[in-house]
C-alpha cells in the first residue's frame, strides 16, 4: 500500500525561504512501517496527481484551504480516496467534509494507524475524532523524506502543543482548549540526536507556556551544544532561572507575540499575560531579552479595536526603535472557532460572507472584517506600509546596529544579515496574491 501525503501553498507563487513541512513528516513518521509514504510539498513543487497511489492526505491551515480543496478534487476525480486534517478541518469540520472522503480533528498520533488501516481494507470512514496529544510521543519525523527538497537548513521540531493562555484571536487556543501537551524530554533529545543538524526550530506555540517543563528541556539541551529558536511568551522574562538556562541551552531568539502597545487592544484581546503596564512595561521585559543575547522576532496583530492610523504609526515606530531582528505586522484576522470571529460575526462586522478564506475576492494579508476607527481598505494599506518600512533596506542597515542582539557576534550578525533580505523579499512578495490556483 501507498499512502502520499501532501503539504499545500496558498497561491500561486513559489516560496523560497520554504522550512520543512512537519506535520506530512510527523504524519509518515506515525505510518506503519510496512507501507510506503511519499510527500509532494505544493509550495514549490508539481503534483503528480496520476502517480498510482492508495490513500492521500493532505494538511489543511485556513489560508491553505482553498489549494487544498482543489488539490482534493483532482484526486477525487481520478478515483483515489482523500483524507484532510490540521488546524482548520478541526475547526469548521462541517465546511472540510464537503471536500474530502474523510476528514480528520485534532492530533492524529492515537488514530492514524487505524486510518491506514481502515482505507486499506477500503472501509475508510467519513469523519476521524482524534484527541490534543502529546507531539509523536514514541515516533519520530520522517527527516529522510525532505532530502533533496532544498528546505532552508533548520530543522523543526516539537517540544510541546498547545498554550494555557486564551487570546481571543488565536487559533491554537480554539484548537487545544487552552491546553498545552509536552513530550518527554529524553524523547526529544533522542529526536535532535537522529538528525545531523545544529540549529532547531521548535515549532511550539509557546515553549514557556510550562516554566518547569521548559527548565527541564533547556537543562538537558545544554550539552549538545546547538543553536535553537522558537515561540514564547514574553511573561517568560519574569524568572531569571529560565532565561539563564534558556541562553546556556543555546537559544538565539523567539518569535514573541507582543500584539500590541496599547493596553486597551490587550484587555479586548485577553493577552494578560502582556499586561504587565502596556507600553512602558514592555521596554523593561525587551531588555532582559537584550541582555540575554536574544534575537528577538516581534509578532504584532493590527487591526484591535483601539487601534487608529496614529497608534498603528506609533507601534511601527516602537518596532524600529527596539531594533527587533524581525518583525511580523500580521493583520488580525477573524480564524473560525475562536472567539474573535464569534464577536465579530454577532456584531456583522465579517467581511465575503464570513468565509474569507474560500471567497475568489480575498487577496493574502487584506482586512476580512469592518475595523472600528478606519475602513477595511486603509487597516490593509496601513498594515502593508508597516512591513514595507520596516523591511526597508534602510531600516535593515540601521536596526543592525545593536551590539547586544543583531551584532553580538558574527554568527548573529550573519543570521541577522542572511534572513532579513530573504524574509524581505517573501513578505513582499506574498501580499495580495489570490488563495489557490483555480479562479
Ligand atoms: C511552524 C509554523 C509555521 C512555519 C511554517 C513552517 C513550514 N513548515 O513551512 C512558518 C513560520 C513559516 C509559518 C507560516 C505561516 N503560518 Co504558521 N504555524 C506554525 C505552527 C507554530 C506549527 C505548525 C506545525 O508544524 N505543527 C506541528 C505539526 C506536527 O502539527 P500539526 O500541523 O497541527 O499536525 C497535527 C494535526 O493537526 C494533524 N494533522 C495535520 N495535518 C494532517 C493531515 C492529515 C491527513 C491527518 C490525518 C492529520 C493531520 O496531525 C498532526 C499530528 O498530530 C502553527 C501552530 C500550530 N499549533 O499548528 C502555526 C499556524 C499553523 N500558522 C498559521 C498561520 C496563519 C501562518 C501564516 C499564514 C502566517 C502569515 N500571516 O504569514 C504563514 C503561512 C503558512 C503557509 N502555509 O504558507 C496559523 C494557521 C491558522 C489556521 N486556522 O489554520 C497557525 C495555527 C498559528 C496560529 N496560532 O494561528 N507557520
Ligand atoms: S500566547 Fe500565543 S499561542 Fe498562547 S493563546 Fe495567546 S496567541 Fe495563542
Amino acid at each position: 500500500m501507498k499512502v502520499t501525503l501532501i503539504y499545500p501553498g496558498i497561491g500561486d507563487y513559489e516560496d523560497e525561504a520554504r522550512m520543512e513541512p512537519l506535520s506530512v513528516g510527523a504524519l509518515a513518521g506515525m505510518t506503519p512501517p510496512d507501507i510506503e509514504v511519499v510527500i509532494y510539498d505544493d509550495r514549490f513543487e508539481p503534483i503528480p496527481y496520476d502517480e498510482p497511489t492508495d490513500l492521500v492526505g493532505i494538511t489543511v491551515q485556513i489560508f491553505s484551504a482553498r489549494r487544498a480543496y482543489e488539490i482534493s478534487a483532482e484526486y477525487r476525480k481520478r478515483g483515489v480516496p482523500v483524507i484532510i486534517g490540521g488546524m482548520h478541518p478541526t475547526l469548521i469540520p462541517d465546511e472540510a467534509c464537503q471536500h474530502a472522503d474523510s476528514i480528520f480533528m485534532s492530533d492524529a498520533e492515537q488514530l492514524w494507524p487505524q486510518v491506514v488501516e481502515d482505507a486499506r481494507n477500503g472501509k475508510l470512514r467519513p469523519i476521524y475524532k482524534g484527541e490534543p496529544s502529546a507531539p509523536q510521543p514514541d515516533t519520530f519525523t520522517r527527516f529522510d523524506l525532505y532530502k533533496g527538497k532544498k528546505y532552508l537548513p533548520i530543522t523543526l521540531l516539537q517540544f510541546g502543543r498547545g498554550c494555557r493562555f486564551v487570546c481571543t484571536f488565536c487559533a491554537t487556543s480554539a484548537y487545544f482548549n487552552h491546553g498545552h501537551h509536552y513530550r518527554e524530554v529524553e524523547h526529544v533529545i533522542a529526536e535532535i540526536e537522529k538528525q545531523d543538524r545544529k540549529t532547531i526550530f521548535f515549532v511550539d506555540d509557546n515553549i514557556v507556556s510550562d516554566f518547569e517543563a521548559a527548565k527541564a528541556l533547556f537543562r538537558a539541551l545544554i550539552p549538545l551544544k546547538i543553536h535553537w529558536v522558537s515561540q514564547a511568551s514574553i511573561n517568560m522574562t519574569s524568572d531569571r532561572e529560565l532565561m539563564d538556562l534558556m541562553a546556556r541551552s543555546g537559544c538565539l531568539g523567539h518569535v514573541v507575540g507582543l500584539e500590541s502597545i496599547d493596553q486597551g487592544n490587550l484587555r479586548l484581546m485577553k493577552k494578560s499575560q502582556n499586561m504587565l503596564g502596556g507600553f512602558e512595561a514592555y521596554e523593561p521585559q525587551l531588555e532582559i531579552l537584550r541582555d540575554y543575547g536574544l534575537q528577538t522576532w516581534a509578532a504584532f496583530t493590527i487591526g484591535h479595536d483601539c487601534d487608529t492610523p496614529a497608534s498603528i504609526e506609533r507601534t511601527l515606530e516602537f518596532a524600529l526603535k527596539n531594533k527587533f531582528t524581525f518583525a511580523a505586522f500580521n493583520l488580525l484576522l477573524p480564524y473560525p472557532g475562536t472567539p474573535l470571529y464569534q464577536q465579530l460575526q454577532a456584531e456583522g462586522r465579517l467581511l465575503f460572507d464570513g468565509n474569507w478564506w474560500l471567497h475568489p475576492d480575498y487577496r493574502f494579508n487584506h482586512a476580512a472584517f469592518v475595523p472600528k476607527h478606519m475602513s477595511p481598505e486603509k487597516l490593509t494599506e496601513l498594515t502593508y506600509d508597516m512591513r514595507r518600512t520596516f523591511n526597508s533596506p534602510a531600516s535593515i542597515v540601521q536596526r543592525a546596529f545593536d551590539f547586544k542582539t543583531n551584532m553580538r557576534n558574527p554568527y548573529r550578525f550573519g543570521v541577522y544579515a542572511v534572513y532579513n533580505p530573504l524574509f524581505r523579499n517573501e513578505t513582499l512578495k506574498k501580499q495580495g496574491i489570490r488563495l489557490g490556483h483555480n479562479q
